[in-house]
């Protein structure tokens, strides 16, 4: 096979000194935030890795390269270029033959990472099966990447735009471990609670390392998703922002946004009608998903060790 694959600096450097590496996604960055703050929490999420023993890998697509890991130009291009393309599975190829800028989304940087080697990743929130999926069939190929590609997905749940329970149902069905940490429900992004309960609950970050381990060794060789509920501190009020994405999901429906545009115009409702307060949130528990994502990426490779 022809190497796409650049390592960072840093990145290079932490393979070489077998440090615990954690992957970042971009679409996040491009599609999921307004700037400049989409720039400051990817910085400042790279940083939370760092100080908690790992090393960052933000990956995206650039001139016909796949980086893992970019450096400050690169990311500051990831979140103000106008013509950044949004990159799951299906479009990895295009990219990167037609040297195009691409962010990629959970399923494509979980490919990426696995290309790399890695096998944590840190996120806000998963893809999954939208409101209305009995009819449209809009279900996020990051569900199937979970089912296939051997990385585990830390994040705060998945927002209430999607049809949670056919979510977990999905994943069920695809058999994909859905680890709470420290909670008996699934998280709900914006809230720490969304009536949906768990098969697993694990308390300690050694165990979900452990778990883990055992998933990949049996060579059950899918993902692992890891639900970590935002701070208490900094979730919304679920009937407020329940609220907001009902109406967010209406206004989607009028005026027939679908395909890859549905999430990203949802995200972007979103932070317009809460007035910032959802992006606050979602800045927050980003935050806190790389110190957990971070702290279970290195407990795993000390088991090795
Ligand atoms: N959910 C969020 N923020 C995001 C996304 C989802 O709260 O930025 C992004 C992720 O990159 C995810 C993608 O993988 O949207 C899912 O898009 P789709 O539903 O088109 O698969
Ligand atoms: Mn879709």
């Amino acid at each position: 096979m022809k190497n796409y694959i650049q390592f960072s600096k840093e990145v290079e450097k932490a393979k070489q000194e077998d440090k615990a590496i954690v992957a970042l996604e971009s679409t996040i960055i491009s599609h999921g935030m307004p700037y400049p703050q989409n720039v400051e929490m990817a910085k400042k999420v790279e940083q939370i890795v760092r100080d908690n023993g790992g090393v960052p890998a933000t990956i995206a697509i650039i001139n016909g390269e796949i980086k893992i890991g970019l450096n400050d130009e690169e990311l500051e291009l990831l979140a103000s270029a106008e013509d950044v393309a949004k990159v799951s599975r299906r479009d990895i190829a295009e990219i990167l033959a037609t040297k195009k800028i691409g962010a990629t989304t959970v399923a494509s940087t979980m490919i990426c990472a696995q290309l790399a080697d890695i096998k944590f990743f840190v996120t806000g929130g998963i893809g999954g099966v939208h409101k209305g999926a009995e009819h449209t069939m809009d279900i996020s190929a990051d569900l199937d990447e979970l089912s296939k590609t051997k990385v585990a997905v830390i994040c705060a749940g998945a927002k209430s735009i999607l049809d949670l329970d056919k979510t977990l149902e999905y994943l069920e069905t695809k058999g994909v471990p859905v680890v709470g940490y420290q909670t008996d429900e699934l998280p709900a992004f914006f809230t720490r609670e969304s009536g949906l309960k768990l098969n697993t609950r694990i308390d300690d970050v050694k165990t979900i390392a452990q778990l883990a381990e055992v998933q990949w060794d049996l060579g059950l060789d899918s993902g692992i998703v890891i639900a970590n509920p935002v701070p208490e501190e900094d979730q919304l009020d679920s009937s407020f922002i329940n609220g907001i994405i009902d109406k967010a999901v209406a206004k989607a429906e009028k005026e027939g946004v679908h395909g890859k545009d549905s999430t990203p115009f949802l995200l972007g409702e979103i932070v317009k009608q809460s007035d910032g307060k959802s992006l606050e949130t979602n800045i927050k528990l980003v935050e806190h998903n790389a110190k957990i994502g971070t702290q279970i990426a290195v407990e795993y490779s000390n088991l090795s060790k």
